[in-house]
């Protein structure tokens, strides 16, 4: 297994989902600099050449989403994920598309302060903390004691937020986000 990294990219996102899930891979550094995620080469990996891609034998998986979808059924002696017919795997799976198709671009708009227009498919900030909030529940993951690759995908939006200076400003989120850092194999503030 390979993954397509850059230290400083969302492909910390997927080292974070490989290391959680134990799973022995190999890094592939792409330096953003030289533009090399552009290269006819890495475009046959993703062609969105962007970071991160990840290289499966004959299987390619792109979007940090779709990576840790993989990464938890292929791995599923890490139980990172309800299996098929379990109960929780619809929930599980909106919250897998969530964080990158409301949670991401809410969040984004809110830091660059761009207003929201009605016609953007996601929610106001606000809207989107309260969302998390409730799903959150009284935690300490999503799916209570248990750590799944939703707690990547969600987590990893806040860590980010941290990162690069903000806070949310609710305390429950705060915590979660806390307990995510703290984790062994957990994304590190940089
Ligand atoms: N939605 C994508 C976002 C990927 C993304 O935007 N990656 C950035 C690094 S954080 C990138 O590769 N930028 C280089 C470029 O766009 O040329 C994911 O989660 O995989």
């Amino acid at each position: 297994m390979k993954l397509y990294f850059n230290p400083r990219s969302r492909a910390v996102i997927a080292k974070w989902m490989l290391d959680e899930a134990g799973v022995e891979y190999e890094i592939v550094p792409i330096d953003l600099e030289k533009r090399e995620q552009k290269s006819p080469e890495f475009l046959q990996v993703n062609p969105a050449g962007k970071l991160p891609a990840l290289v499966d034998g004959a299987v390619r998986v792109f979007e940090n989403a779709a990576l840790c979808l993989y990464v938890a059924d292929r791995y599923p002696q890490a139980k990172l994920a309800p299996k098929v017919d379990a109960p929780e795997r619809g929930r599980y799976l909106s919250l897998m598309v969530y964080s990158t198709s409301q949670l991401e671009p809410s969040m984004g708009d809110h830091m660059a302060k761009v207003p929201l227009l009605p016609q953007r498919g996601w929610t106001e900030y606000a809207h989107t903390l309260d969302a998390v909030e409730r799903e959150l529940g009284d935690g300490p993951y999503l799916f209570g004691d248990w750590f799944t690759a939703a707690d990547v995908m969600i987590g990893s939006m806040f860590i980010y937020q941290r990162m690069l200076g903000g806070a949310t400003g609710r305390p429950k989120l705060e915590a979660y986000v806390d307990r995510l850092l703290a984790r062994p194999k957990g994304m590190k503030l940089r």
